[in-house]
């Protein structure tokens, strides 16, 4: 671990009560041009890891930083390897990456905890690890922006398998769905709240794993585009090696700071 300290009491305080902080201005205006350009070059890719509207268009690329020397590069960057292992008092490595860029009339995300998936299909044994998302574009409450429960991830588990066997990505994707019931919803909302989490492009959020979270359709004509990096401390695995690498990790070692111009080399 580097001795590096960066989140303040009172962000670490967020992050264990709420779940969930967000540090603006985590990342330059030039570091977000280079990740911005990376992310929608990555999203040509013709391969299974990039998942489609319905009219056939980009919206989603898992394992991005197995495909991209600039997204590989943000995961080593220090603005967001010193606040994780401080978080998670660890080295970690990195379960699963995506890139979700959220077009004009795109697809909803259902209610869903990170966790679920990578626990029962992926093997990741315990309920630690973060959701690390980069904002390339400024989010705010009308470009369908994340939208969290509040102290959720004290529940645990508390979503259940969503299985449509007649969904057209049911082999790769759906039968690994596992969502929160409208009734579970409707609890978790009335106990904890629910609440939007926006900033402008170059914040960083880091998301306890476990949060029940979910986006709506993006119906304005503001592109909404987010990188997604999910870790977890190295003793943490998950060693089912039931999904492609795209989807869950096969190489556990632990994340290693790279220099402060990592991404700034590439502009
Ligand atoms: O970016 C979004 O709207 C939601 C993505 C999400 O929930 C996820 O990838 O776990």
């Amino acid at each position: 671990m580097t001795d590096q300290i960066t989140l303040s009491d009172e962000a670490t305080a967020s992050y264990r009560e709420r779940g969930w902080v967000v540090l603006p201005d985590a990342f330059s205006a030039t570091e977000v041009d280079v990740l911005q350009t990376a992310a929608l070059e990555v999203l040509e890719r013709p391969g299974p890891e990039v998942g489609r509207e319905a009219d056939g268009s980009p919206h989603v690329c898992w394992g991005m930083h197995l495909f991209d020397e600039r997204l590989s590069a943000l995961v080593h960057h220090p603005a967001l390897v010193n606040p994780s292992q401080q978080l998670l008092d660890s080295d970690f490595f990195v379960h699963q990456s995506r890139i979700n860029m959220k077009q004009t009339n795109g697809s909803i995300v259902a209610w869903h905890q990170d966790f679920g998936t990578y626990h029962r299909v992926d093997g990741v044994p315990d309920p630690r690890g973060i959701m690390i998302a980069v904002f390339l574009d400024d989010v705010t409450h009308v470009n369908a922006p994340l939208l969290a429960v509040p102290g959720s991830h004290h529940e645990g588990l508390v979503s259940t398998a969503a299985i449509d066997p007649d969904a057209p990505d049911f082999e790769a994707v759906s039968k690994y769905r596992y969502d929160i019931t409208d009734y579970t919803m409707s609890r978790l909302v009335g106990d904890y709240g629910l609440e939007a989490i926006t900033g402008t492009a170059g914040s960083m959020l880091l998301m306890d794993m476990t949060v029940v979270h979910g986006s709506s359709v993006n119906i304005s004509p503001l592109r909404r585009l987010l990188l997604y990096i999910n870790v977890c401390p190295v003793d943490n695995r998950g060693e089912s090696y039931e999904r492609p690498e795209y989807y869950a990790a096969r190489d556990f070692s632990p994340v290693q700071p790279g220099a402060d111009d990592c991404l700034l080399q590439f502009a």
